[in-house]
Parts: structure tokens; C-alpha cells; sequence
């Protein structure tokens, strides 16, 4: 049982399959004066701060918090190590089949390790509720690797290989049976370049181009990310260490035909006398549209192993499932569901009907 989830409007375990429900807000928006003004209480000795990460020493202080006490794989040898640059926060549009919803993206939910298992999490779910709603805003979208009332869908994450031998040496990966590591380093090995006429980074002049290419492709997704000029700015133009986008321009024509993204997520390797990172590409947006879906992400690929990345993720969500196996990624243990917070779906989608890939 969930004894917060079940007090919040989202969709609940006992309606699964209820077709008579609606689909669309479970509670309406209420007039902000209505919203609860103050801050829900913590626990004595707590008290809530506002953190202006505009502040060196704020945003490092929250850094460090997650740095050592956010998201670890199941066998606790990886945690996830966010840069700085992460750590803000805009407001999102995302379309849920016709409707655009403007949402809140929640991410970075983190309590202390010594405060685990306290049912602090709820307050501080509810307080950026609270805070979220005095914005004006009454959806929210987020991710998480625990089963919550109700995932919209269940992907699952695929690793290539991009340097097997320190996988192997951290325990990221084994070694195949009937394998030798110069027999595995031979089948990860890519070409030096990519091999695509015109493929190049992504400049701030092609913002307009990529949104084009993007709107187009999520509009078939059933939810998916509405993207507009600003957003494709913010999130996708090129920054070191934070987010890749290269593009192919036709050499003929000049049009953007083709483009893929990825941004650098490294994990800190616990208790390995060796490594301390873990350097990993996670699969963003891609669309290809003159050239093989294949051979943009194998070029996708190769421009991440020459920046350095041990490995390159992706999710089956969109039409990944159809580059996955070919260019050699393995499925990944661990599920990462997605929900909605008061949206509700009539019923949920498969992962490949899903355009949004949230930091
Ligand atoms: C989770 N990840 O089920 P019930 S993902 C949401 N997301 O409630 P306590 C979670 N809820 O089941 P702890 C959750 N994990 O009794 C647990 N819960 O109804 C629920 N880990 O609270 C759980 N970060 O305080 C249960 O648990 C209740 O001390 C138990 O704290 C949980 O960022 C947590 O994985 C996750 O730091 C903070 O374990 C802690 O364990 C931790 O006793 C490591 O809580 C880091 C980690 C989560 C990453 C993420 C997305 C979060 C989404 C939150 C929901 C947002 C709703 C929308 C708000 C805006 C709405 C508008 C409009
Ligand atoms: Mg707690």
C-alpha cells in the first residue's frame, strides 16, 4: 500500500482498466488565493530554505548533497553525479495526444542517507506541490526507478559500450561467456569519424531547423515533450559536458535533414581503487529523416567515444528499439517508470509511444 500516494491525485492502482474514467485533470485548478499560502510543517529542528543557485555556494552545497546521497544502482557500486549545470529548473509543455499541458519537470527528490525512511519525502513532495501550484501550475511529470501509483509507462534502459575493458574492470559490465577481453574490446571498436556526409555540431543558427525536425517527429507520440525555439535553445544547443546535438546538413541542399542528442550524466564508482567515474551518454532527442536511423546513431556513437564516455544509454522509448540491438547495446537491469501528477491516461502506452526523455 501507499499511504501518500493514495491521498494524491494520480492515477490509482484499484482504476487501472476503468475506461468510464476521464481522461485529462483529476482535480480542476483552483483560484491561487485558495492555495495553502504558508509551508508545510517539518519536523522540529527543520526548516525549509529557498536555494538561489545563483549562488556559488547554495548550488554546491545542493551539488554535494546529491553528489553523495542521490540515486545509486540496485548493488549500490554507481551514483549518479549531476554537474552543476543541471540543477535549475523551467517550467515544461507537454502534450498528452492533443491537449499541451504546461507541467512541472520534478527531479532530484533527495533526503539525507541519515534520514531515510522518516516520511520526509512526502512533505517535501507536498511542499513543491504547494510551490508549484502557487506558479500556477497543476501537472507535473517525473521519473523514477520505484513502482508509484501509476506509470503512464515502464522503459528500460540499454548500455553500449563504448570502452568495455574499464566496464569490465568496475563491474558495469562482464566479460560474455566464451569471451575474451580482445575479442570484446575488437566487437565495441568504432570507426574513428563519423561517416555522414554533412554531419557536424549544432549551432546556435540551426535552432530553428532542429525545432522543425523535432516537432514534426513528436508529433506522433501519444505524450511528448512540446517543443518551441526557446526550449530547443535551452535544452539542446550544444554545452560542454552537459549536452551534445550534432545535425546532418544535406551538402547539397544545406537543409538539416537528420539530428541526434546526448547528455553527460557521469556516476561516481563507489569503493573501486582503480576509477572514480564512470563517464555516461544518455540518448536525448534523435530524428532521422534522409539518413539511416542506424547509421545517425552509430555516428552518434562514434563522436561519444572520441569525447571520452565509457559508455552511451539510451531508453526504449520513441523509435530506439530499432537501433538498439543492431548497434550492439544490451539491455540494462532496473526499470524507470514514468508518471503524470494530476493527468490522468485512459490507459498507459507502450514505451515506444512515449517522445520524452526527462534529465
Ligand atoms: C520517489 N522516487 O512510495 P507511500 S526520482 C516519489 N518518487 O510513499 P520516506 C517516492 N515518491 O508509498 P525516503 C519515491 N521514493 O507510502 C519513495 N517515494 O505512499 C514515496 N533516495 O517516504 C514512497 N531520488 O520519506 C512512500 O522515504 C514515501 O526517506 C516514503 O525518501 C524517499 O527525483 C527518497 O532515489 C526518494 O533520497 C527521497 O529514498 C529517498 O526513502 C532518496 O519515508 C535516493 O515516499 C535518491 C532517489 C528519487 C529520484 C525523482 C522524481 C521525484 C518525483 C516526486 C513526485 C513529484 C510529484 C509532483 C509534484 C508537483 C505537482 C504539481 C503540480
Ligand atoms: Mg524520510
Amino acid at each position: 500500500t501507499h499511504k501518500f500516494w493514495e491521498t494524491q491525485p494520480v492515477g490509482q492502482f484499484k482504476d487501472i482498466g476503468d475506461t468510464s474514467l476521464p481522461e485529462g485533470p483529476i482535480e480542476l485548478a483552483t483560484p491561487l488565493s485558495e492555495v495553502k499560502q504558508e509551508p508545510y510543517n517539518l519536523p522540529s529542528v527543520y526548516e525549509w530554505t529557498t536555494c538561489d543557485m545563483a549562488s556559488d555556494d547554495i548550488c554546491s552545497e545542493v551539488y554535494n548533497l546529491l553528489r553523495n546521497n542521490y540515486v545509486e544502482d540496485d548493488e549500490n557500486m554507481f551514483r549518479f553525479n549531476y554537474s552543476k549545470e543541471f540543477l535549475s529548473g523551467v517550467p515544461a509543455r507537454i502534450r498528452v495526444r492533443d491537449e499541451v499541458v504546461k507541467m512541472a519537470e520534478i527531479n532530484f527528490l533527495c533526503v539525507h542517507k541519515k534520514l531515510r525512511s522518516k516520511r520526509l519525502a512526502p512533505v517535501m513532495i507536498k511542499e513543491v506541490t504547494r510551490r508549484v501550484h502557487l506558479e500556477n501550475i497543476w501537472q507535473a511529470a517525473y521519473t523514477a526507478g520505484v513502482v508509484l501509483p501509476t506509470p503512464i509507462t515502464t522503459c528500460q534502459y540499454w548500455h553500449r559500450s563504448l570502452n568495455p575493458k574499464k566496464l569490465i574492470d568496475v563491474g558495469f559490465s562482464r566479460l560474455g561467456a566464451r569471451m575474451t577481453m580482445s575479442r570484446t574490446i575488437k566487437l565495441y571498436k568504432l570507426p574513428e569519424a563519423p561517416v555522414t556526409p554533412g554531419f557536424r555540431k549544432m549551432e546556435l543558427l540551426d535552432v530553428p531547423a532542429v525545432t522543425r525536425l523535432l516537432r514534426n517527429y513528436l508529433s506522433q507520440f501519444g505524450v511528448a515533450t512540446d517543443f518551441d525555439e526557446n526550449d530547443v535553445e535551452h535544452w539542446l544547443l550544444p554545452r560542454e559536458d552537459v549536452v551534445d546535438s550534432y545535425l546532418v546538413e544535406s551538402p547539397e541542399t544545406h537543409d538539416v535533414t537528420d539530428f541526434c542528442s546526448f547528455y553527460t550524466l557521469p556516476s561516481t564508482i563507489l569503493g573501486n581503487p582503480n576509477y572514480t567515474t564512470l563517464k555516461a551518454a544518455y540518448s536525448y532527442y534523435n530524428v532521422a529523416t534522409q539518413t539511416s536511423f542506424l547509421q545517425l546513431m552509430n555516428d552518434a556513437l562514434i563522436v561519444s567515444k572520441q569525447k571520452g564516455f565509457d559508455v552511451f544509454n539510451a531508453l526504449d522509448v520513441m523509435h530506439n528499439e530499432s537501433f538498439l540491438k543492431e548497434l550492439k547495446f544490451g539491455p540494462g537491469d532496473g526499470q524507470l517508470h514514468y508518471y503524470l501528477y494530476n493527468y490522468r491516461l485512459r490507459s498507459a502506452l507502450k514505451p515506444s509511444e512515449l517522445g520524452l526523455v526527462l534529465l
